[in-house]
């Protein structure tokens, strides 16, 4: 690992202890997946024990920061300047099916602005992490947004909508509109951490989905900026802050991406 921060060095710290359970964890959904109760409870307990594992670590560093997580909700409210925004499983419904393809996504906040990020995906062993001004990494090498030109030739990702999603038809007419305007298949790989850190190192060009949440996304959003992608999060909903539609690409096509998804909406 080049870079040498010590915000970055206390998260993968967290990341490479809570990543231990989670493997094992993992293992354990095959033989759940064959028994007649299924693994449901066991991922809900799994991604309990992850966060308070990540928990426990990043309070030793620093016991007086706020942390907005997916299953504790907020924790030490009056902190708002320091903050952790976790995602013990993000990409949970493959977790739960035994597909290897999800994350733990850690982003820290100083001042409603994410200074630093660390996206680990524990079984491909693929650690991205980022902190402001110092360049974004996979592992040991810097990592850039791909140079694609043209929209039309972009490899797209995107994710949702839920079954209880109140504009699930809305969604469905996007995901055809934007599959309409390039060559290749849109591709839904169910983790919305990793599929912005895959624009990130270029395996992906562009990435956008409605309805997620902020810790779906904080520690994608410094990753992928120093990167050198560009990260949008349009139509903003004021009653609930904490709720994001994102719009994240290399800086080529992103235009023509935001005029495809965002214009249209607003017009
Ligand atoms: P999760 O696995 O932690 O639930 C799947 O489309 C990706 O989007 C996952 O990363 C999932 O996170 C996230 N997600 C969060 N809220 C969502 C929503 N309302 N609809 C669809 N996906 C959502
Ligand atoms: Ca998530």
């Amino acid at each position: 690992m080049r870079l040498n921060s010590p915000k970055i060095n206390i998260i993968t710290k967290a990341c490479m202890k809570a990543s231990r359970s989670l493997i094992r964890d993992f293992g354990e959904i095959e033989n759940l997946q064959v028994s007649s109760k299924g693994p449901g409870d066991f991922v809900t307990s799994a991604d309990k024990r992850t966060e308070k594992i990540i928990i426990e670590e990043l309070q030793k560093a620093h016991p007086d920061y706020g942390i907005i997580t997916e299953e504790s909700g907020i924790i030490n409210k009056a902190n708002t300047n320091n903050r952790w925004i976790i995602d013990p499983i993000d990409g949970t419904t493959n977790f739960l099916n035994g597909i290897p393809q999800f994350a733990i996504s850690i982003g820290y906040e100083e001042e409603n602005e994410i200074k630093c990020g660390v996206i680990f995906d524990p079984i491909k062993n693929e650690m991205f992490f980022a902190e402001k001004g110092n360049g974004a990494y996979l592992n040991n090498s810097r990592i850039r947004v791909s140079n694609k030109k043209k929209l039309k030739d972009a490899l797209l990702v995107t994710g949702g909508p839920r079954q209880s999603s109140k504009i699930k038809e809305e969604i469905f007419s996007e995901f055809i509109k934007v599959s309409n305007s390039i060559l290749s298949p849109v591709r839904k790989f169910g983790s919305a951490a990793l599929d912005v850190a895959y624009v990130a190192c270029g395996r992906f060009d562009g990435y956008w989905q409605r309805e997620l949440s902020y810790w779906d996304i904080a520690a994608g959003i410094i990753i992928l900026k120093e990167a050198g992608g560009f990260i949008d999060f349009f139509e903003p909903d004021n009653e609930a802050p904490l709720k994001k539609n994102v719009l994240a690409s290399n800086a080529n096509i992103h235009d023509e991406l935001s005029d495809l998804i965002i214009k249209k909406n607003i017009e």
